[in-house]
């Protein structure tokens, strides 16, 4: 649909950036935390390890005063759950919590809004040798960890996010610490794990809201529309499944409580379906959110399973082919362009994206990540021209606002990322952010902030509230 007249972005718009603990602070064995299982995951050759990456947790404030200057309202971090307990529950490490309610007042100081994601992969390590999220007790602890973080810091933070793309922790596993290979069906303990999950978010969604009246709490999945190969049926119905499997089952059950019915059909003939226990229904259906937070990159396109054995093209990257035998099969989409990542760009499917859930769950809708990863250059002169960043960002914000004209409530953008950090798949060479690091991937440097072009662009935006786009 075009309109003649585009709506503006409501007024306090929260123009934010995210970033995540594992990705962004370093001091990884430091100040008593205790290894996660990124910390302890297996990383790929050529590629650098989480221990220093951008050093946030000794240049916080610098870091926070680059965020004002370029006027964000609002960042998105995580907590690492492992630097508040070293042993994923047991004894709380002062150190931690201090740092966490530093950065807080750091932030409200200048008068950044914090949007805090209580957990983004890292597992404790601790809990990961007794199971992870096999065990149910992780359930427990993840429900004791969020209760200690709505204690100390639920008196200035008023948004929470659950956990960061849960379907990719299951669909992706391979860098996420998820998969157990040892088990003898894998995806059905993945998919128990993602039961287990679903339960510790409700769990906590309703902690939240017994706890601190006034906050608002949400998931934050991975959402993107998923488009049919072709206009045949059997590929739309592809795709309806696919989506099913991918986006709704998370977001079905966050909100209504309950198992989509196509993705557990699938689980069960799979025979993937996870052990529900007695009251876990209960809980599942107690728990509410007060929003929906997702993480959009791009959509994907998939058309008709033909189980001829050509249906699985998992890369383990998650946003590159993708197909199942006997549910659907992962196409490429000819109409789009691709980053030098190889991650399609689609800024309609974004407008396509915030309608579907929008329409499918009636919530306030904040996008907490959306980005280009590319390989930035820092030039003689000390400038980084990120310009097609910029025009990244102009697509999809236009898409937004185009949303908003089309009635969706959206109330915040967090891209991905706020500073540079090290990318989960390919290390500190993939760049996000609007601010340069002055690192490479060995040779830390002195790991220097540096705006980009795209900074000031930021800014000018936010200035304006997407006036200028
Ligand atoms: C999302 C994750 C982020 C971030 C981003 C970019 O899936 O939530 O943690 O890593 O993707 O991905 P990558 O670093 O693989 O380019």
């Amino acid at each position: 649909m075009i309109y003649t007249d585009l709506k503006s972005f409501p007024e306090h718009f929260l123009w934010g950036a995210s970033t995540s603990a594992y990705q962004f602070e370093g001091a990884s064995n430091e100040e008593g935390k205790g290894p996660s299982v990124i910390d302890m995951g297996n990383h790929p050759e050529g590629v650098t390890d989480f221990s220093v990456t951008s050093n946030h947790y000794y240049m916080y404030k610098e870091d926070v005063a680059m965020m004002a200057k370029m006027g964000l309202k609002a960042y998105r971090f995580s907590i690492a759950w492992s630097r508040i307990y070293p042993e994923g529950t047991g004894e709380a490490n002062p150190k931690g919590l201090a740092f966490y309610n530093n950065l807080i007042n750091e932030l409200l100081k200048h008068g950044i809004e914090p949007i805090v994601t209580m957990y983004h992969f890292d597992l404790p390590y601790a809990l990961e040798l007794k199971d992870g999220w096999r065990n149910r007790q992780t359930i427990d602890a993840f429900e004791r960890y969020a209760k200690t973080l709505f204690e100390h810091y639920g008196d200035r933070v008023k948004y929470w996010l659950t956990i960061n793309e849960q379907n990719m922790m299951i669909l992706h596993p391979g860098s996420l610490g998820t998969l157990d290979e040892t088990v003898e069906n894998p995806k059905k303990s993945l998919y128990q794990e993602n039961h287990h999950m679903l339960v510790a978010q409700a769990k906590v969604m309703d902690l939240c809201h017994r706890l601190l009246p006034d906050a608002k709490i949400g998931p934050a999945p991975n959402i993107g529309t998923i488009y049919p190969a072709s206009s045949k049926p059997e590929d739309v119905l592809a795709a309806d499944t696919y989506a099913a499997i991918r986006n709704w089952l998370y977001l079905d059950m966050a909100v209504f409580g309950k198992y989509n019915n196509v993705a557990w059909s699938y689980l069960v003939e799979n025979g993937y379906e996870p052990v529900i226990e007695e009251g876990d229904m209960e809980v599942l259906a107690k728990g509410k959110p007060d929003f929906i937070a997702f993480n959009y990159y791009t959509s994907q396109t998939v058309g008709e399973s033909l189980n001829d054995g050509n249906d699985i093209s998992h890369t383990g990257d998650q946003h590159e082919l993708v197909g199942e035998p006997g549910a659907y099969r992962g196409s490429v989409n000819p109409g789009l362009q691709k980053t030098e990542f190889g991650w399609e760009i689609d800024p309609v499917g974004f407008r396509t994206t915030l309608r579907q859930i929008y329409s499918r769950y009636n919530l306030p809708l904040i996008v907490t990540e959306n980005g280009l990863g590319a390989f930035d250059k820092l030039e003689p002169d000390g400038t980084v021209d990120d310009s097609y960043r910029i025009e990244f960002y102009k697509k999809h914000i236009e898409q937004i606002q185009l949303a908003v004209s089309d009635g969706v409530d959206v109330f915040g953008f967090c891209p991905w990322s706020a500073i540079d950090l090290v990318s989960t798949h390919q290390g500190s060479s993939k760049r996000y952010g609007f601010v340069y690091v002055n690192r490479e991937e060995f040779d830390l440097k002195d790991l220097r902030r540096i705006p980009k072009k795209s900074f000031y662009w930021y800014q000018k935006l936010i200035e304006t509230n997407g006036a200028v786009l």
